[in-house]
């Protein structure tokens, strides 16, 4: 990847906030996602997922409705696991697990403008995603998380570190148990940017938690 565009993608990883109707069961999600836009984040991901999660027609509107309101704010739009569903809609980009598609294959599907970015617990993972053409890595869980039931042990900050290290320049994004108190440190530790879901969607006043995030 060319210095710039590196650059131009660690921008949008700065508050990169992930929801699905699963992480919202008494609210409006797209209520939720218009007021995070409003107070600022910088790129978006749908993660449908779980026992709760929609399915077919449902999840494949609440994608477009999601998605219309990130096209208004210039936001990317990206979708989790479901490389059929961001192709069909035109997403920005795709967000892949471990267990998920392999990247050759997503690679071989997606648009190239597409923004691919893989998940990872540990260096190797990370240094593989890079290699292999992911345009950034999601790193985590940084701390505890309720969110995700099967995430794996938490490799706090100093693993971060250990992965910031071995990866140079390239983008980095944290996730997992991120809130205002970590959030910095987070940073300071090599994230370019940091992804939450519940520190947003339990917020009574979301923008006053975007903008404790920026911190
Ligand atoms: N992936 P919260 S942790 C979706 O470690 C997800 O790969 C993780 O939610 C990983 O901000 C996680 O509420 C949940 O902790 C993040």
């Amino acid at each position: 990847m060319s210095r710039r565009k590196e650059q131009t993608m660690k921008e949008k990883l700065a508050l990169y906030f992930i929801m699905g109707s699963q992480n919202c069961p008494h609210k409006n999600p797209e209520e939720i996602l218009e007021q995070a836009l409003k107070a600022g984040i910088t790129m978006f991901q749908f993660r449908e997922k779980g026992e709760a999660a929609l399915i077919s027609q449902e999840k494949r509107q609440l994608a477009e409705r999601l998605q219309e309101r990130c096209r208004a704010y210039s936001v990317p739009f990206i979708v989790n696991d479901d490389v059929d569903l961001a192709i069909a809609i035109g997403a920005d980009g795709v967000h892949i697990g471990q267990d998920d598609e392999a990247m050759q294959q997503v690679k071989k599907r997606c648009p190239v403008h597409f923004i691919i970015g893989v998940s990872a617990t540990n260096a190797a993972e990370a240094n593989k995603a890079i290699k292999e053409g992911a345009d950034y890595v999601g790193v985590g869980p940084i701390a505890a998380t309720r969110t995700k039931m099967d995430a794996r042990c938490p490799i706090g900050l100093t693993g971060l570190q250990r992965i910031r290290k071995q990866l140079g320049n390239s983008p980095i994004v944290a996730i997992g148990g991120i809130n205002h108190k970590n959030a910095r440190a987070v940073r300071e530790a090599g994230a370019d940017g940091i992804s939450f879901i519940s520190v947003l969607t339990k917020a009574a006043d979301i923008q006053g938690a975007v903008n404790l995030l920026k911190l």
